[in-house]
């Protein structure tokens, strides 16, 4: 199964809400401005006198509706795919991500060890790039958010719950972010993502733990 580029699922569906927006947004300028020009108050004219034209403010409430069902409908079909299919995936290292104020801790169960970042300091989370990587997320505290800017995603850490995402990187680094206000020192509650070669991630996770085991 190929893998779900969050990237491209997110940057295609903004591709199609902006003009969309601009487009919604003009029609209204333009038929306010031209209500005000037309209908501006002339000198013997009642103000009380006013006319209504139901089937056209009824195709325009129903037009509306129909881009906002259209676009209802593409971003849970984006969402889905991320959700949803993207677990469905073999992940090919799994990272159990725990958030707590103000640190993110991430566990390699199959390796056996651990890396740290926030206020404790700097380690990078590793993970080997073009395969589907699978996060188990959840928090101790407070309701956190695992946000990564470039790859477009942004989930919840929520305490006493795990949330299963997972997530393709090509290679490079990612700055990472807690995306929900957790307290005084929420802005330092970062991370950095490596994305290296599988043999690279092989080599650097065996340096560190003891797998890998099935
Ligand atoms: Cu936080």
């Amino acid at each position: 199964m190929a893998l779900i580029d969050t990237r491209r699922e997110y940057d295609h569906l903004f591709g199609i809400y902006v003009p969309i927006a601009i487009g919604v947004f003009a029609l209204i300028l333009v038929v306010m401005l031209a209500a005000v020009v037309i209908f501006r108050r002339r000198p013997a004219e009642r103000a009380a006198r006013w006319s209504e034209h139901n089937a056209l403010e009824g195709s325009y409430a129903a037009l509306l509706a129909c881009v906002a069902a259209f676009l209802l409908y593409l971003t849970f079909t984006a969402e889905h795919r991320v959700d949803t299919v993207a677990n469905r995936q073999r992940a090919a290292v799994v990272v159990n991500v725990i958030a707590s104020k103000w640190e993110w801790t991430f566990t390699y169960p199959a390796y056996g060890f651990s890396v740290r970042s926030g206020t404790v300091g700097r380690q990078p989370l590793v993970v080997p790039a073009g395969e589907a990587v699978r996060f188990n997320l959840t928090s101790v505290d407070v309701i956190h958010a695992f946000w990564i800017p470039a790859l477009r995603y942004k989930h919840d850490a929520i305490p006493g719950s795990t949330q299963v995402i997972t997530l393709s990187f090509t290679k490079g680094v990612f700055a990472g972010q807690c995306a929900e206000f957790c307290g005084l020192r929420h802005p330092d509650m970062v991370f950095t993502a490596h994305a290296v070669s599988p043999a690279s991630f092989g080599a650097w996770a065996r340096s560190r733990g003891r797998g890998p085991t099935p």
